[in-house]
């Protein structure tokens, strides 16, 4: 597969724009991939199964890929000359969760933007729920740990960490953490408007503290959901991640108006 297929990602600062023009559609769903080429198909699948009924041709999928060395792009482009609604980007100038994300979204036309994993950690049944809740508010988070949540089987370790990551955060920006039950979740919605203009400056896996702390948003909204396992493949979650976590805290902390 040829690289014209696939087109270029964004560069520079890591802001939208104030949207101009009227190609809008009601949703841009961002699904970051690294490594998931045995996932990415079925889940695209359920994905579809799930949006297409809800939005019909209103809503748009963007498969941002990292030039996956298992060619998971090359698996999503095939997907895509069926289903009009995807679009995938493969980079290769920049790595990272974060970036990947958001260089999703500044390529996305949808008012309300979104994310969720590839791997079936998060299930997409969510979505009925979490589109109607936006009806209302301004983000609405899928978390873990409030009514009809939970961490499933997530492992020992991984929860040890995720408690201590929400006590540090907690700790240090009160104002972001105070606000719904699952700050680092990767499975959320909000209004396109709340970051434009906004320059988003995250490290490492996290996204909704960025919008959190630095974007415009009002009303928030939960929705419980039970976090699944992955179905395929590995975590790409590294101890350079604890790193990195650390330092997006203390740039919140430090550079976010409202945490002056
Ligand atoms: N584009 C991109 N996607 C990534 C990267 N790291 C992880 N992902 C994707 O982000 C999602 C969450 O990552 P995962 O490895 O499952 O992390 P975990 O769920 O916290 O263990 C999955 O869809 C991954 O494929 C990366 O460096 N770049
Ligand atoms: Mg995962």
């Amino acid at each position: 597969m040829s690289d014209a297929q696939f087109p270029a990602a964004p560069t520079g600062p890591l802001l939208l724009p104030v949207r101009r023009g009227s190609d809008a559609v009601l949703l841009s769903l961002v699904v970051p991939t690294f490594n998931e080429s045995a996932n990415i198909r079925p889940f695209l699948a359920t994905l579809r199964e799930t949006l297409d009924p809800l939005l019909g041709c209103r809503y748009e999928v963007i498969v941002v890929d990292d030039d996956s060395p298992d060619g998971t792009w090359e698996v999503a482009a095939q997907v895509a000359k069926d289903y009009p609604q995807l679009r995938v980007l493969r980079r290769r100038a920049e790595k990272g969760l974060s970036t990947a994300v958001i260089r999703g979204w500044q390529v996305g036309r949808g008012e309300v933007l979104g994310t969720i994993n590839a791997d079936f950690q998060h299930p997409p049944s969510a979505f009925p729920e979490m589109m109607r809740r936006m009806e209302s508010a301004d983000l609405v988070v899928a978390t873990r740990y409030a009514e009809g949540g939970s961490v499933g089987t997530f492992p020992p370790h991984r929860r040890v960490l995720s408690v201590c990551a929400r006590r540090l955060g907690a700790l240090m920006i009160p104002e972001v953490f105070g606000r719904v039950t699952d700050p680092l979740s990767g499975f959320y919605l909000f209004r396109r408007q709340s970051i434009e203009g906004i320059e988003l400056r995250p490290a490492g896996f996290k996204t909704l503290i960025e919008i959190l702390g630095r974007g415009s948003v009002e009303r928030v909204a939960e929705c419980g959901y039970e976090m699944q396992s992955r179905r395929s493949g590995q975590s790409n979650v590294r101890w350079r991640h604890t790193f990195d976590y650390l330092v997006q805290l203390g740039r919140i902390r430090l550079e976010a108006p409202r945490h002056r």
